[in-house]
């Protein structure tokens, strides 16, 4: 009977040691730095993402990235090799917790007004809602962007009828700053089609400025109140360089290219974009949302694979980046996957490049 008594008392006694090394080993884990999401690796491997806009909703981090596939398009410099037909919505409490995939929040055949093309989406809250924008092209194979609506985060999300009025190109990014203004940025080259229309109206085959020429600037515009247009005109982002000059289109280290994404730190708006064919990531500052833009510097150097496309945010008083590359495919331009880094801002307003 003893000897029962004293096998059941050192099995409770190893079963209580096991669990304890076993919650210990967690945050053992994470003194150690060893979180099961590290900067640097990929958050999703079941499928291919990119282009991620990071939010902070309701206490969570909400990651709204492109969702990659392989379609069998041809690699072209007009992008149609970029030929998503779907979004995902992913989620994150902490670093050392699975990314939440919240599925398929929209689908291409249940927007009304798109072809093809579901490129770089961005989120926003407002009003008790949230608001999806998405660029595609339309019917005319014109690159517009969309809207779609939900009571959650995480969608789905119910697209509009048609595309926002007076919107073209691609690449939104919605900034909502202190005083609830909305603005939304966007617009890309190439095959963003932003060269098409630089006159207001869209004129296929422009050509952009010349090299020794002021580079073509992002647009910005007012949201109206009820998140679903503009409010007021569209207007072009002047980026001057250190001395208040233009920066030039020949100077390719600096051009604004795609991928444009504001937030604000301590009074000042920071805009940091993508160069494109430089594959940057690299930023500029303002004490106003619309510019004009001074440039400072950059923030992340070329990624694997063509592309390169971020945002930042702040969570839990640490600011990341996201940004994505194409490590998850061996360099495969079209096939691509996000990831985050910590970031942090220098005392005297730069920020620290990302290693
Ligand atoms: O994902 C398609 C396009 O590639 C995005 O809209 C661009 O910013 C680039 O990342």
């Amino acid at each position: 009977m003893y000897k029962k008594l004293l096998q059941t008392v050192l099995t409770s006694l190893i079963t209580v040691a096991l669990l304890f090394s076993c919650s210990k080993e967690k945050s053992t884990g994470k003194d150690n730095g060893q979180l099961l999401l590290n900067p640097g690796e990929p958050l999703v491997t079941d499928n291919f993402t990119a282009d991620p806009s990071a939010h902070v909703f309701e206490g969570k981090l909400y990651i709204y990235p492109s969702h990659d596939i392989d379609t069998g398009v041809a690699d072209s410099t007009d992008g149609s090799h970029y030929d998503m037909k779907d979004y995902h919505v992913y989620s994150i409490t902490d670093f050392n917790s699975p990314v939440t995939d919240h599925g398929t929040v929209l689908k291409l055949e249940d927007i009304p007004w798109a072809s093809k093309q579901l490129w770089a989406p961005d989120a926003a809250y407002k009003n008790g809602k949230y608001y999806f924008y998405f660029p595609a092209k339309d019917n005319d194979g014109l690159f517009r962007i969309g809207v779609a609506t939900s009571d959650k985060p995480y969608g789905p999300f119910k697209p509009e009828p048609k595309p926002i009025e007076g919107s073209f190109s691609m690449d939104p990014a919605l900034f909502i700053d202190d005083d609830e203004s909305a603005y939304m940025y966007f617009g890309g080259l190439w095959g963003g089609q932003l060269e098409s229309w630089l006159s207001g109206n869209y004129y296929p085959g422009g050509l952009g400025p010349k090299a020794d020429e002021p580079a073509i600037g992002p647009r910005v515009v007012r949201m109206s109140n009820d998140m679903l247009g503009f409010d007021g005109p569209v207007k072009e982002i002047s980026l001057l360089d250190e001395d208040g000059k233009p920066i030039l289109a020949g100077d390719r280290e600096r051009w604004f290219f795609e991928g444009a994404w504001v937030h604000k730190y301590k009074d000042t708006y920071y805009l940091s974009y993508s160069t494109g064919p430089t594959h940057l990531i690299v930023y500029a500052t303002s004490d106003k949302p619309e510019g004009p833009f001074t440039y400072r510097g950059i923030l992340l150097l070329p990624v694997s694979g063509w592309t390169t496309h971020h945002s930042t945010v702040e969570y839990n008083g640490q600011w990341y980046l996201f940004y994505h590359d194409s490590t998850m495919s061996e360099g495969k331009s079209h096939l691509r996957c996000i990831k985050y880094s910590p970031i942090k801002h220098n005392s005297d307003g730069t920020l620290e490049l990302v290693k």
